[in-house]
């Protein structure tokens, strides 16, 4: 035990780039912030060159530092292994991990493929008959305003969902000379725009509105066939070597689709909207409203009622910092604003509570499953020309 009555739940996380960052923040937070049931005890840190992981460690907060993530599955002291590697090392790290009987949270999409999300989905489903879990991390749910969001649809503010329009804009690629680094390469990303992006946008639209894709019609695009090699890379940015290389994945994603509660969608992901950094914008018409968020401006969220006299009636802007929204009354007084990295710190506490209650975590591996199966059925529509596909659904 420590931390008074809590008990320890040790973490072993695999990846210290970006992401790694990212979730050492909300492990190193949480507790500072949130009344969680247990204390995470930062115990592990692995990463493959001894000397990069032993300083990612002492940076970010590790008590010690492993080469090969299969040590972290040996160790006593972890229960929770945290998956910050890239796409292709999700499946065979989290398969071990559940097995292992350690809770798994992995970062997104769930996989690089179909059946591999399969396999994961079916193995969590079985972890949880033993009581371990598995979370799949979409953040962007963790914004309180998207969380705000989610409750005026389910609250019947917008009526009858009409319209999703849904883009995830970002500009880091439109240099053609920024380097290749592994999220342009389908071996360890999946995919391009569509995965790394394209899938936290189905996940924000399907959880806001509560509902869900049933097919698409999509088009890909790869702008940028060749880029340098990229040595050293460092989350989005790398330096570029002198030798050149395929780009193997999309730079876009278009698609249009509709949902199972008949509404009908627009989806856009890009990485060359140039001025665009990191514009999660969804857009939602119902008979009764419409709001509009960016992630750009994430403390925001914008709401028409439309019920009210045609004379006063317009989108207002509520800013959702009071007590009463979401994760908020943890953090500052009202408008004082949230940040990227407190979605993470959300994460983990919901993550840590799900845990304790011995209750499946949202969003679940079934979830990440059921996103990949968008994905995938984009790809294939992309690929036959755009024709419509529908998503494989199960209940
Ligand atoms: C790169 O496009 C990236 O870092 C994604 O991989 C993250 O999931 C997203 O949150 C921000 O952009």
């Amino acid at each position: 035990m420590s931390g008074g009555d809590a008990p320890a739940l040790g973490i072993g996380m695999v990846g210290h780039a970006f992401m790694g960052r990212a979730h050492s923040q909300a492990w190193r937070s949480v507790r500072a912030f949130f009344d969680v049931p247990c204390v995470p005890v930062m115990a592990a840190l692995a990463g493959r060159d001894a000397e990069r992981v032993r300083r990612a460690a002492d940076r970010l907060g590790w008590a010690s530092a492993e080469t090969d993530w299969r040590a972290l599955l040996r160790r006593d002291d972890v229960q929770l292994i945290d998956i910050c590697a890239p796409g292709d090392t999700h499946a065979e790290i989290a398969l071990a991990a559940l097995g292992a009987g350690k809770h798994v949270l992995c970062e997104k999409p769930l996989a690089n493929t179909v059946a591999e999300a399969e396999a994961m989905a079916a193995a969590a489903e079985r972890a949880a008959a033993r009581g371990v879990r598995a979370m799949v991390a979409f953040n962007y749910r963790r914004v309180p305003a998207v969380a705000l969001a989610r409750r005026l649809v389910a609250d019947g503010r917008l009526g009858t969902v009409r319209h999703i329009r849904a883009q995830y804009l970002q500009d880091w690629l439109a240099d053609p000379e920024a380097p290749l680094s592994w999220r342009l390469d389908r071996e360890r990303a999946g995919s391009g725009a569509l995965g790394d992006i394209g899938a936290h946008l189905v996940d924000t639209a399907q959880f806001i509105t509560g509902d869900r894709l049933i097919g698409v019609s999509a088009l890909l695009e790869t702008f940028v066939t060749e880029r340098p090699l990229a040595t050293a890379s460092a989350g989005l940015t790398a330096s570029a070597g002198t030798e050149r290389g395929p780009v193997t994945v999309d730079d876009a994603a278009l698609f249009l689709g509709r949902t199972a509660g008949g509404a009908v969608a627009l989806f856009e992901a890009t990485r060359f909207a140039t001025g665009r950094k990191n514009a999660l914008r969804i857009e939602v018409n119902g008979s009764r409203g419409s709001l509009v968020f960016d992630f750009e401006a994430m403390n925001e969220l914008w709401f028409h009622d439309h019920t009210l006299d045609g004379g006063e009636a317009g989108f207002r802007r509520i800013l959702v910092t009071e007590p009463s929204h979401r994760y908020a009354a943890a953090w500052w007084p009202p408008g004082h604003l949230l940040g990227y990295e407190h979605t993470f710190t959300h994460e983990i506490a919901d993550l840590l509570s799900a845990i304790a209650a011995g209750t499946d975590p949202s969003p679940s591996f079934a979830d990440g499953l059921q996103v990949q199966r968008v994905l995938a059925a984009v790809e294939d529509s992309a690929a036959g020309g755009g024709g419509w596909t529908p998503v494989p659904f199960e209940d």
